[in-house]
């Protein structure tokens, strides 16, 4: 790195540990579009992270993930608490091309300077999480942010990989979903700590209550031991305010629960997905680029095409000739 480019990300480090918002800002935008200065910047702030409250809120399109967390805001906010909004693929964005509906749920809090909202693409990740979403956490975590809340779309894989990042993790559903609740047998159960049925103000909020009480029973038969923690199901609705008090203060408990029991445990699990992460995601660049670009390679990949040779041996040839070689 030119010493100019040093010297510009260490500014922004040092805005992001004051909370300044505009380094907050640009230094996302690092983390987003600059793969060649995000490493140095993580490595500034790194040390200044881990103090946060991280709240990941998932569950299918519209069924009110945007408008809980403006109001999980504004009771934290009355705390006194620092909060950062992540909202990744947003089908109704909270800031730049926002939907009427968000802008007006999210005024009160955009004014906020302790409220910081930024939407970002989950593009170019396996598990729908990318890694520019974890450091934007980091950054927002150095920046002092008590709670983030990250809200992702159930559509694909970002629900899931959300349990990679969140200490605490919401699954927001409500009445209405029909064949939705069959998606939520495929993975999407595991994951909440926390199943809130939101709209309860409009339709039968109970029978979708007893429909995850029983699918969450008769998963729970064939785990090998009781989870210490037993997954809540809370009704809301952000109309009525019903049950919202209720979901803070279950969120609360649970983040203490996590604290009280397994903190180190967590820490360190999420620390070797990230690595796993990190390091996979440089093989399999570095593989891309010799399969491609490195003649040996390429006539490996020539001998597959040819059915020389499988795809296994092939990969065994070229994960050797990456080793030897010691570039990534
Ligand atoms: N009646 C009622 N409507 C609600 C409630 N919560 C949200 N809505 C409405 O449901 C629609 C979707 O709400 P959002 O908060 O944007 O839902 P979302 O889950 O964030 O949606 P996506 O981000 O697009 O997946 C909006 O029109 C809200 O006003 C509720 O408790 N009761
Ligand atoms: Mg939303």
């Amino acid at each position: 790195l030119a010493e100019g480019d040093i010297e510009f990300v260490e500014r922004i480090a040092e805005g992001v540990l004051r909370g300044d918002v505009r380094s907050i800002a640009r230094a996302i935008s690092i983390v987003e579009n600059e793969p060649r200065l995000a490493p140095l910047l993580i490595s500034k702030i790194f040390p200044y992270t881990g103090r946060a409250h991280i709240v990941g809120v998932t569950g299918p399109p519209g069924s009110g993930k945007s408008s809980l967390i403006a109001k999980l805001a504004k009771i934290w906010r009355k705390d006194e608490k620092k909060i950062g909004i992540i909202a990744v693929d947003p089908t109704s964005p909270f800031t730049g091309g926002a939907l009427l509906g968000d802008r007006i749920r999210m005024q009160e809090l955009t004014g906020d300077k302790d409220v910081y909202i930024r939407s970002m693409a989950s593009r170019g990740s396996l598990d729908g999480l990318s890694r520019a979403t974890r450091d934007a956490i980091k950054i927002l975590d150095a920046a002092g942010k008590d709670i983030i809340i990250v809200e992702t779309v159930g559509a694909g894989q970002a629900e899931v990989g959300i349990v990679k990042v969140a200490h605490t993790v919401l699954v927001v559903l409500c009445p209405g979903l029909g064949d939705e609740i069959q998606f939520l047998k495929a993975g999407i159960m595991e994951i909440g700590d926390i199943f809130v049925v939101n709209k309860a103000d409009i339709g039968d909020a109970d029978r979708v209550v007893l429909e995850i009480e029983n699918i969450l029973e008769m998963a729970s038969e064939f785990l090998p031991q009781k989870p210490a923690w037993a997954p809540l199901v809370i009704k809301t609705s952000v109309i009525t305010n019903e049950g919202i008090e209720k979901l803070v203060r279950s969120i609360e408990e649970h983040y203490a629960y996590i604290r009280g029991t397994s903190e180190g445990e967590f820490v360190r699990d999420k620390i070797i997905e990230e690595l796993v992460d990190i390091i996979g995601e440089n093989v399999r660049e570095y593989a891309r680029h010799l399969i491609t670009k490195d003649s040996m390679c390429n006539e490996i990949l020539e001998r597959v095409l040819k059915k020389d040779i499988d795809p296994y041996t092939a990969a065994r040839k070229i994960l050797a000739e990456m080793l030897k070689r010691r570039e990534f």
